[in-house]
């Protein structure tokens, strides 16, 4: 497709709502003409965790193009500017072609190009070394969302590992924890239906998430519903909101405890819905009289009339009202219970399980397929979740405490790493800590589709085949608007890669563990497809791509028999069991540490065309966004003698980077702000290489004291002109 027009197409805001056809011109210069592309193969996009469904159209054996598949109603007919740019990934020259073992010293970048067998024959020689030497718990598995990540996880359980680690302690995990203790489960937003939307630091334009995204341009903004937005930057969702308050960094819980106290205090509270429902609203009475708007004031930096104001008119839109939860909660050590108050405002409103408020997510159901069962592991978690975390989901884990019990070599000797779809050195903070966790182990194996700056250190890289070749299982993604969704092969690999359940058989083979992989993915599917709600689940899913409802249902949870899954049955505003785990059982506010004078605390965030750490490297991508920069207050600059393009050094307790600063009014004067995914190792990645700078050099180790979530914007920097 042709440069300019994509750039036109997915516009400032980085998505593009329908089909994009190949240019006339393009298609007039060719002597033979192009044969027909079709409708496209239904498949899912995997470029982040949305998942959007996508038909892929092929011609003469290459992709051609990626469409949005209108069938299912959570990607709402939409495939964002990383979606299309996935095309380029698969023809990317520096893909990951073939298997790599390391034969210089580590990071050193000297390899050799191996054979599937060499590869496999190394590793499980590897882990069964380090299994005779120190137990299976000597293994660490870690791993990031992705539909064969279960096919990862399993050979670690399969070879006796306790230490399955997944991403969530690195994103949502304590947002989860807060809403599942109060509610029993993680609901939705109803943003196509909501009269009034508080968002705090969910930088919805920036960070997509479906159907949020595109709910809250068609929903909310076409239909006029008012659009509060709270953010220390002034980002493209707050240039789209009705009202934006550039909020003091770390204070949010105070903007909202006052917007209870005024609710309370001005009797607008549902008060039939929370006499039948809640548990715990007597105390909460008490519990915020403190809590004033004008306390808040001074906390927050938002003048207090505003927050009445806001308070009042979120009441008033009650059922239709909602605070937002937001989605990547790694950002305080008080995280869990700030996301605890948002779930009792919205509590107290009555928004719960009604059109235009919080929904408790739908699933399609689907059938498991049923594998050889292994026994538990013996050993206990090395992150020792169930003291240090006892309320937070052990079988995801918790990654800083792990990476400082792995140091510590505490409670035992952890000594090989294994890593699926996931770059540590770059998604958990402090880089230079992982990488003395990577330097303390005695076999590092990767699996990646990319020379990731974490596979460069490590000691052989299995390459997957791509998402646009490979079919894997089946997913559901629960919601308003649930669907199940299949991904299926579109190409056949055109390196030497295999998919991850074939990588895990490969290695099963030489670890006497096959019995437990000893099917196909389409046997899987096959099993997986036999439940869905639809006649011939396989076939429809083939043709279709997806299995949706397009009706979303409300008040299922509000009948009399029904038991919220908390400790009471109800929802729990006061929660007992916080109290015994040692927590507040209503969240207590506490101001958060100033930055001394002259330094400024980091926070971080996204833009729409670029995931994470990965993709800021893809053509069309970082045409968009070259290199990162740092924004800094324009003020805070002038008087630094900093100018837009200067190269400044940032330095936190944790490390020092260069980066050219950008002088800006959109930040306040507290706080600096850096873009993820620039500041490579990995020469592989050559438009990101020493580009720019990489956050995880900065970050400083600090977790949620309830969840174990890395608290990511908890770091002071210095910056210095160079
Ligand atoms: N400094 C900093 N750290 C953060 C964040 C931040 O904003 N700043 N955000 C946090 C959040 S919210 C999250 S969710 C995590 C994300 O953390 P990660 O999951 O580590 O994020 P990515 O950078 O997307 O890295 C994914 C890796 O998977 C590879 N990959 C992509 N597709 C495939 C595939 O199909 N198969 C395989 N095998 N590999 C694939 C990519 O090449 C890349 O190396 O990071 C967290 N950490
Ligand atoms: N394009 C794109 N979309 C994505 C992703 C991606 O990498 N790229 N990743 C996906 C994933 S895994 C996740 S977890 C989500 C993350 O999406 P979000 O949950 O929206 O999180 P972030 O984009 O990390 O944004 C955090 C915002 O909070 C602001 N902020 C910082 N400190 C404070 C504070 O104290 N108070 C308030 N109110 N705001 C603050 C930051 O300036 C930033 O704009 O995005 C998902 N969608
Ligand atoms: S939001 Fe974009 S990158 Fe994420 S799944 Fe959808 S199309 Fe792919
Ligand atoms: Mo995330």
């Amino acid at each position: 497709m042709d440069r300019r027009l994509f750039l036109q197409l997915v516009g400032a805001g980085g998505f593009a709502a329908t089909s994009i056809g190949c240019p006339k011109f393009f298609a007039r210069a060719k002597r033979v003409p192009e044969p027909p592309v079709g409708p496209g193969v239904p498949t899912t996009c995997e470029l982040c965790p949305n998942k959007c469904s996508v038909l892929a159209t092929v011609r003469r054996g290459r992709i051609h193009k990626l469409n949005p598949n209108p069938e299912n109603p959570k990607s709402r007919n939409m495939l964002c500017a990383r979606g299309n740019a996935a095309i380029q990934q698969v023809y990317d020259p520096d893909r990951l072609k073939q298997p790599m073992i390391r034969v210089g010293a580590r990071g050193e970048g000297k390899w050799k190009a191996a054979t599937w067998d060499e590869a496999f024959d190394f590793a499980a020689k590897k882990l069964a070394e380090t299994k005779a030497k120190h137990g299976p718990e000597g293994t660490l598995w870690s791993s990031t969302e992705g539909f064969q990540e279960v096919f990862f996880k399993n050979l670690g359980l399969a070879f006796g590992s306790p230490n399955i680690l997944r991403h969530p302690s690195l994103c949502l995990a304590s947002v989860n924890l807060a809403y599942s203790m109060t509610f029993g489960t993680v609901p939705s937003f109803d943003l196509q239906n909501a009269k009034y939307v508080i968002m705090a630091g969910a930088n919805r334009f920036e960070s997509i998430i479906t159907p949020d995204t595109m709910d809250l341009i068609g929903g909310v903004m076409e239909r006029k519903a008012k659009f509060v937005y709270l953010d220390p930057r002034f980002t493209v969702t707050a240039s789209k909101a009705d009202e934006w308050y550039p909020i003091k960094p770390g204070t949010d819980m105070a903007f909202i405890l006052a917007m209870i106290h005024v609710i309370i205090r001005e009797d607008r509270c549902d008060k039939a819905f929370l006499d039948q429902w809640t548990l715990g609203f007597d105390q909460l009475v008490e519990h915020v009289k403190p809590y004033t708007p004008e306390f808040a004031e001074a906390e927050t930096g938002i003048p207090a009339r505003e927050i009445t104001r806001i308070a009042r008119e979120f009441a008033d839109a009650g059922h239709r009202a909602v605070f937002y939860a937001g989605r990547r909660s790694s950002w305080y050590q008080n995280d869990f219970q700030m996301r605890r108050a948002q779930a009792i405002l919205n509590t107290i409103v009555g928004n719960w399980d009604r059109e235009g408020g919080m929904v408790p997510n739908r699933k399609v159901a689907k059938g498991e397929f049923m594998f050889l069962p292994w026994d538990d592991p013996k050993a206990p978690r090395v992150d020792e979740v169930e003291k240090n975390f006892p309320l937070t989901s052990a079988k995801d884990g918790v990654y800083l405490q792990t990476r400082e019990n792995v140091l510590k070599g505490a409670p035992y000797p952890v000594k090989a790493w294994m890593i699926y779809k996931q770059d540590p050195l770059n998604a958990v903070p402090d880089q230079g800590k992982t990488l003395r966790m990577m330097e303390a182990m005695d076999f590092i194996g990767v699996v990646d589709i990319a020379m990731s700056d974490t596979a460069w250190y490590a000691d052989v890289v299995f390459p997957e085949s791509h998402y646009l070749e490979r079919t894997d299982p089946i997913e559901v993604m629960p919601g308003i608007w649930p669907a199940a969704v299949l991904r299926q092969q579109v190409i056949k690999p055109i390196h030497d890669t295999l998919p991850m359940l074939e990588i895990a058989q490969g290695l099963a083979r030489r670890l006497g563990l096959s019995e437990y992989f000893d099917y196909t993915i389409d046997q899987w599917i096959e099993a997986e497809a036999k439940e869905l709600p639809v006649e011939n689940g396989l076939e429809y899913m083939k043709k279709h791509g997806v299995v949706a409802f397009s009706e979303p249902k409300y008040g299922t949870t509000r009948n009399a028999a029904y038991r919220f899954v908390t400790k009471s049955g109800k929802i729990e505003i006061f929660s007992e069991r916080l109290a015994e785990a040692g927590h507040d059982p209503l969240p207590v506010y506490a101001p958060p540490a100033q930055p001394p004078a002259g330094r400024f605390r980091m926070i971080l965030g996204r833009k729409a065309t670029i995931t994470h750490a990965a993709l800021a490297g893809l053509p069309w991508l970082h045409e968009q966004i070259p290199e990162n920069d740092l924004w800094i207050n324009q003020d805070q600059a002038s008087r630094m003698g900093i100018r837009t393009g200067d190269l400044v050094e940032v330095t936190s307790t944790a490390g020092t980077v260069r980066i050219k600063a950008r002088a800006t009014e959109e930040i306040r004067p507290d706080c600096v702000f850096m873009l993820h995914g620039f500041g490579k190792k990995s020469p592989w990645l050559k438009r990101v290489y020493n580009v720019g700078a990489a956050d995880a050099v900065l970050l400083e180790t600090a977790w949620d004291k309830v969840s174990g979530n890395a608290a990511m914007h908890e770091t002071f920097v210095n910056v210095v002109k160079v």
